[in-house]
């Protein structure tokens, strides 16, 4: 017979009535308002150009790392108009998972992928729902979703997997990304010193439904509206100036040692366009 899943398990230890010693009383647990599976639900958002090798692995351990702590979740895929058998990849696995697939005909660009994702989601969440984006070439472990979660039930709104928290690590990123990310981070918390915040580029975050739902009606389609890796920064610049959005960081391991095929970050490019998108912001230009 094969093993049960850890879901199954889950399942089957949450469907027990347990008796709390009112059994005296006649009342099981049965008949509270006790519930079986999470009272919220985890969205992942990945945006995926060109990710054949590297989405099977990453689904799998999503679906491992969710379905071992019994989170219900949806798997948001945002298919940019990929070339190589990311669609194919994306139809087997929609039997297997659940997963919805949103499809660019033509490559748009990392900023309208997220800005469509994110609407999606905000669509299918409910306020204690809680969203996140990561990047879908396995260098964010899935594991690190738990304790974004747990933060955001906490009383955080937005929590980014930081590079720069005691306890994070970069493994296999080449020394000149490294410089890069570094003097920008120094340099966006000197411009733009946020409470909670040292990483303002990583794609791994998590946001309160509530609190996406606000941003988004508070700045319509000006919450997304940057084309390239640079909107990762402009969508904390709009929600620092939100009243009440508490932001928050977790340390992340960030595993390029298990990324496969290349970046397809710009490098040049992404920093110019940042630069200039920094000294808009700083001017007050919108
Ligand atoms: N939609 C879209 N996504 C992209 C594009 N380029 C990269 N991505 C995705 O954005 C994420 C970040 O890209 P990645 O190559 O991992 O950049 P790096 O981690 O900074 O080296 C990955 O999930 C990519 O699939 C693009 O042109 N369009
Ligand atoms: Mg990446």
């Amino acid at each position: 017979m094969p093993e049960p899943s850890a879901t199954q398990i889950g399942q089957q230890l949450s469907s027990k009535s347990v008796d709390l010693g009112n059994s005296q009383s006649g009342v099981s647990v049965d008949s509270w308002k006790v519930r079986r599976v999470s009272s919220f639900k985890v969205i992942v958002v990945l945006p995926a150009y060109n990710e054949q090798e590297n989405l099977p692995g990453l689904l799998d351990n999503l679906a491992e790392a969710l379905g071992d702590a019994s989170l219900d979740f949806e798997i948001v895929v945002v298919d940019d108009g990929s070339s190589d058998s990311t669609p194919d990849i994306l139809g087997e696995q929609g039997t297997q998972l659940p997963l919805r697939v949103q499809r660019h005909e033509r490559n748009q660009g990392l900023g309208a992928t997220i800005r469509d994702g994110l609407h999606f989601a905000n669509q299918i969440a409910g306020p204690k729902d809680v969203v996140l984006t990561m990047d879908a070439d396995e260098t964010h472990t899935p594991g690190l979703i738990l304790r974004m979660v747990r933060m955001i039930k906490e009383g955080h709104d937005v929590v980014i997997a930081s590079r720069y928290q005691p306890g994070a690590r970069v493994i296999g990123l080449s020394w000149h990304r490294r410089v890069i990310s570094y003097v920008a981070s120094g340099l966006m918390r000197l411009l733009f010193p946020t409470p909670g915040v040292r990483d303002y580029t990583c794609g791994y975050r998590a946001y309160r439904g509530e609190v996406l739902s606000r941003a988004i009606a508070a700045y319509g389609d000006r919450f997304v509206d940057q084309e390239g890796f640079q909107c990762m920064v402009d969508i904390l610049l709009k929600l620092r100036q939100m009243p009440n959005v508490v932001i928050g960081e977790v340390p992340m391991i960030l595993r390029y040692d298990l990324k496969k095929g290349e970046s397809k970050m710009r490098i040049l490019r992404t920093a110019r366009k940042t630069l200039q998108l920094l000294a808009k912001r700083k001017l007050g230009i919108q």
